[in-house]
């Protein structure tokens, strides 16, 4: 699937907008270097392009993750937009335009669609109950107390009078809009994923919520905020000036729209692929020419994500390898569109492979003995041998074939090709060796081999340059200065890839200084890698409740422990909790978080409560495995929850271990609506000895965390399937 784009004048290109919820990492990365390395070469092709990223600031996971950071929402945002914003720019990231959903330009636009889709009659009020996934922001069709399909958290039954867009009456005429444009939806697993979803059949959408208001008000009934994801997906156009009245806007809007692409993940292309073209539709817009989703970056077994807590920062691969390391890794590596795992080892092996003793090697031997042997300037290559027609042979297939590539996004295969131009020209030096004067050769013999070759070898590594440059800006940018031909950008911003051609190191060129490209890494890279990754984590543990206090459902940002002490002696509850129940799992912080006694919630342990750091380290308690084992933690399903006459703090449960079911009593009746908690998979310490509360046998206890700004337990629970009764240990 080509996209059109490269034959026209100008070119729109969008990342995702990424939720503030938590901080950047690489799978974000991913997605936004991609859209970059794209609109440098479109650039550079002479294509007039807009690359728009931004941050999406509203909706109900915001507001929650805003709330238990303890500051406002729009504080909160701010901060992590600027994060996400501040690594685009320490990553050299070209973006035209940055948009946030919180800026008032976004209103308006998103404001001016609700009230159009009303106008046209595909807007409706009526109620609805329905599950709830808050973490996708997205209505599942799911019984009560079921997991989402998509992430496997517990969804949330809402009921409530809202806004609906009638989706349903988009069914036929999105199929007959995905026919006719085969070129819509890429990759093919993606579009044969979406068409099936249409093809069962679409229901209606409820595109305004009432139970919270952290999000942009209907226009004319402000106790409504628009659904997220409608407010979300029209940054695209509100971007470029929909809904404003300037000019300058109207003209930009009229210009770029519509998007050439957007570039998603692939998790959410039903909302970029069925409502979007959906909501456009209905008001009368035009859809976008093509949605791309790429794959998952995984690490550690899984999709790279905030709520896995496998997450890997680009600041860290940047700071030991470069920015270009991380860009090439990530094009090279990943067939685009599939999965594909990230690990430091592979990233280091790459890194040295291609870069280091690929292309940098090449570069640095050429460029050195330029100097040595034509003080720097290229010489006259003179009459040419078959070797040099071979390598003018390949380095003008490379040309042929990268752009069609790259434009179809294999980036994967355009440089495998263009590195095996590097190989060639790397085995050419060293067939003919211009280093090495044989004995019976004559020095004029020698000189004239010496200009051609490296004449030659220089022209080739001019054109892999020219070519490599959306993907290896940094690196490219010196080379071209080694080369003596100046500035990079300026020849981007000159069109240089509409015309690179066999020839265009001319005889004369002065080279400049040769000047390292890529180190190689030594043995520790993937030390210092990991190292910096655990430092990071500790730092932001610490730091943690001061100005980068973390998101909520980022589980290496650990909840704020304004203490020296060694986390193992924190005990979250607190003495009151203690006294009351002197149990030996009490003293566990999470078991003791859902105590089965009528306790007040788990509060933080005052700093002054806590005995000095040294005298504590003194007094240190280990326990041993065997002491661990004693307690019996297992996997259960809660069956029946619900509420106990004259007891606001406590619910009933009932719960299935697989092979028994019991009840247990909780004190979680003010954090969880008992319905919510029917289906869900929790953890429980089986062989707690029974206790009657209110005349009621508690047989165990419940397993959650303890939340560090009101004590508000947490249910521990899987993001994986786990049988019933299984043991943790
Ligand atoms: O979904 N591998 O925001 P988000 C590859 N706000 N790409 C990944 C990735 C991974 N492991 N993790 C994240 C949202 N991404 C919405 C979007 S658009 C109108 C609204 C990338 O913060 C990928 O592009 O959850 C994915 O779609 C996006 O980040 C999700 O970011």
């Amino acid at each position: 699937m080509t996209t059109p784009a490269t034959e026209k004048a100008r070119y729109y290109l969008t990342t995702p907008i990424y939720y503030v919820n938590a901080r950047p990492h690489l799978g974000h990365a991913y997605s936004t270097i991609v859209c970059d390395a794209i609109a440098r070469r479109k650039r550079a092709l002479g294509i007039d392009t807009w690359f728009l990223t931004g941050t999406d600031e509203h909706g109900q996971k915001i507001e929650r993750s805003a709330k238990l950071a303890g500051c406002g929402e729009y504080e909160f945002a701010t901060r992590i937009s600027g994060e996400f914003r501040g690594l685009w720019d320490k990553l050299g990231l070209t973006y035209d335009d940055y948009i946030r959903t919180t800026e008032e330009r976004h209103k308006r636009g998103v404001q001016k669609l609700f009230s159009t889709l009303k106008e046209r009659g595909f807007i409706y009020k009526g109620s609805y109950t329905g599950q709830y996934c808050v973490s996708d922001e997205a209505w599942v069709d799911v019984p009560p107390g079921a997991p989402c399909p998509d992430c496997g958290r517990i969804t949330e039954t809402v009921s409530e009078e809202n806004y609906f867009f009638k989706l349903s009456a988009f069914e036929r005429r999105l199929l007959e809009f995905y026919e006719e444009n085969p070129g819509f939806i890429g990759p093919e697993s993606t579009r044969r994923e979406v068409i099936s979803f249409v093809r069962s059949g679409l229901k209606d959408l409820s595109v305004s919520r009432a139970s919270f208001s952290w999000g942009i008000p209907v226009p004319g009934d402000e106790k409504h905020v628009v659904y997220v994801w409608l407010d979300a997906l029209a940054n695209y156009i509100t971007a470029l000036g929909y809904g404003s009245d300037e000019p300058a806007d109207q003209a930009r809007f009229k210009k770029f729209w519509p998007a050439d692409m957007h570039l998603i993940g692939k998790e959410i292309s039903r909302f970029h692929c069925v409502y979007w073209p959906a909501f456009l539709m209905a008001a009368g817009i035009e859809t976008p020419r093509s949605v791309r989703a790429n794959g998952w970056l995984l690490f550690d077994q899984g999709k790279m994500s905030k709520s896995r807590g496998n997450i890997v920062r680009a600041e860290t691969v940047m700071e030991v390898l470069g920015a270009d390391a991380l860009r090439y890794f990530l094009l090279r590596e990943i067939p685009f569109g599939q999965d594909g795992n990230f690990s430091f080892d592979a990233l280091v092996q790459r890194y040295n492979g291609d870069l280091a003793n690929g292309y940098g090697n090449l570069v640095s031997r050429v460029v050195n003995m330029m100097h040595k042997y034509f003080g720097g300037v290229v010489p006259e290559t003179g009459a040419t041998t078959e070797a040099e027609t071979a390598l003018r042979a390949h380095t003008e297939a490379a040309i042929a074939g990268f752009g069609p590539l790259f434009d179809e996004l294999n980036f994967s295969e355009a440089l495998k090709s263009l590195w095996a131009l590097v190989a060639e020209t790397d085995g050419y030096l060293t067939v003919n060796a211009p280093w090495k004067k044989p004995a019976e050769r004559s020095d004029e013999d020698h000189a004239a081999l010496q200009a051609r070759v490296l004449g030659t070898a220089a022209e080739a590594i001019r054109v892999i340059t020219a070519l490599a440059y959306p993907i290896l800006p940094e690196a490219t940018a010196k080379v071209w200065q080694q080369l003596g031909l100046g500035e990079i950008a300026d020849a981007a911003k000159n069109s240089f890839l509409t015309s690179v051609a066999w020839g265009g190191l001319k005889p004369g060129t002065k080279f400049g200084e040769p000047a390292p490209l890529f180190p190689r890494a030594e043995k520790d890279a993937v030390a210092r890698m990991v190292a910096l990754e655990e430092e990071n984590n500790k730092s932001v543990i610490e730091a943690a409740g001061g100005p980068s206090q973390p998101a909520p459902d980022e589980p290496k940002i650990l909840p704020p422990q304004k203490t020296a002490t060694p986390k193992s002696e924190i005990k979250p509850e607190s003495k009151k909790m203690e006294e009351t129940k002197p149990t030996p799992v009490a003293e566990t912080p999470a078991a003791a978080a859902t105590s089965s006694n009528e306790a007040a919630p788990v509060t933080q342990a005052a700093p002054a409560e806590q005995p000095p750091a040294a005298s504590v380290v003194e007094e240190k308690q280990y326990i041993t495995i065997d002491d661990f084992v004693k307690v019996d933690l297992r996997v259960a399903q809660v069956l029946v929850a619900e509420r106990i006459p004259k007891a606001d703090k406590l619910l009933r449960l009932e719960v299935d271990l697989g092979y028994e079911k019991r009840q247990i009593l909780a004190g979680i009746a003010q954090y969880y609506e008992p319905e919510k908690l029917i289906g869900r998979k929790i953890v429980i310490v089986a062989n707690l000895a029974p206790r009657k509360m209110r005349g009621l046998e508690s047989n165990g206890m419940l397993l959650a965390a303890s939340l560090p700004t009101d004590g508000a337990p947490v249910l521990a629970g899987f993001l994986e399937d786990v049988p019933l009764g299984a043991r943790l240990k």
